[in-house]
């Protein structure tokens, strides 16, 4: 039997990339996720897959931001990453970078505004995902965390500081399928289940695009 397509979740430590996996899947007790342990708990590259899911699921560890984590085993983890994806990016039809919204501010501040030689991860995480050929969408997770104002001061500002590096990035419900110039993203809660619906129909339009 041939394998499933992969759908790839991607993101620093602690996003909520175990929560969401667990949401798409159509059964959910079964499913034995690490969500909601410790930062940089899922540290093996494993996929998972039910009957009823027509593709597999690989939740990659997240880089970056892990409190406990050594320098030495971040370095480890993000050569593993860039590795797996360099050998398996024909795997996969499509690809979600979470991001948490709490920590847009902090990202944006340290590496770009204060220092415009380094650039953020989320972005360079981005490029390397392009450059591997595979379509993205941006899920800013955790909006449950904010209030209305501070949710759209915060995408606003990752959206103009991803302007300026070069990257177009687009609401969902404004993007249109087929372009490659722009990243579409999509504010969501896995806590609210908040555009889950919407999610699920995404994935699955880019599953039917590969199938056709
Ligand atoms: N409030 C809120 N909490 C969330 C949301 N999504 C995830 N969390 C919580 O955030 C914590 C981390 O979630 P995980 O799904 O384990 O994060 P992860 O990205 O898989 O983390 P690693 O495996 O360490 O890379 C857990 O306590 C979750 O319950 C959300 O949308 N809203
Ligand atoms: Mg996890």
């Amino acid at each position: 039997m041939k394998e499933k397509p992969s759908l790839l979740i991607i993101g620093n430590s602690n996003v909520g990339k175990s929560a969401i996996t667990r949401l798409l899947m159509p059964n959910p007790r079964k499913f034995k996720g690490k969500s909601g342990k410790k930062p940089g708990s899922s540290l093996l590259i494993k996929s998972v897959s039910q009957p009823n899911l027509p593709y597999q699921i690989v939740d990659l560890p997240g880089f970056g931001f892990m409190k406990t984590a050594s320098h030495r085993r971040e370095e480890h983890i993000k050569k593993q990453i860039v590795i797996h994806i360099e050998n398996h990016h024909q795997d996969y039809f499509f690809g979600l970078v979470v991001i948490n919204i709490l920590r847009i501010d902090d990202e944006i501040d340290k590496y770009f505004i204060k220092n415009k030689k380094t650039i953020p991860l989320s972005f360079e995480l981005i490029d390397f995902l392009r450059e591997n050929y595979i379509p993205i969408i941006i899920i800013i997770n955790k909006i449950d965390k904010l209030s209305n104002v501070d949710r759209i001061k915060n995408i606003s500002l990752f959206i103009e500081s991803a302007k300026e590096y070069g990257l177009n990035i687009v609401h969902l419900d404004k993007h249109i399928l087929n372009n490659k110039e722009e990243i579409p993203y999509l504010e969501f809660s896995a806590l609210k289940k908040t555009n889950l619906e919407k999610l699920k129909k995404t994935i699955q339009q880019f599953l039917n695009k590969i199938k056709s």
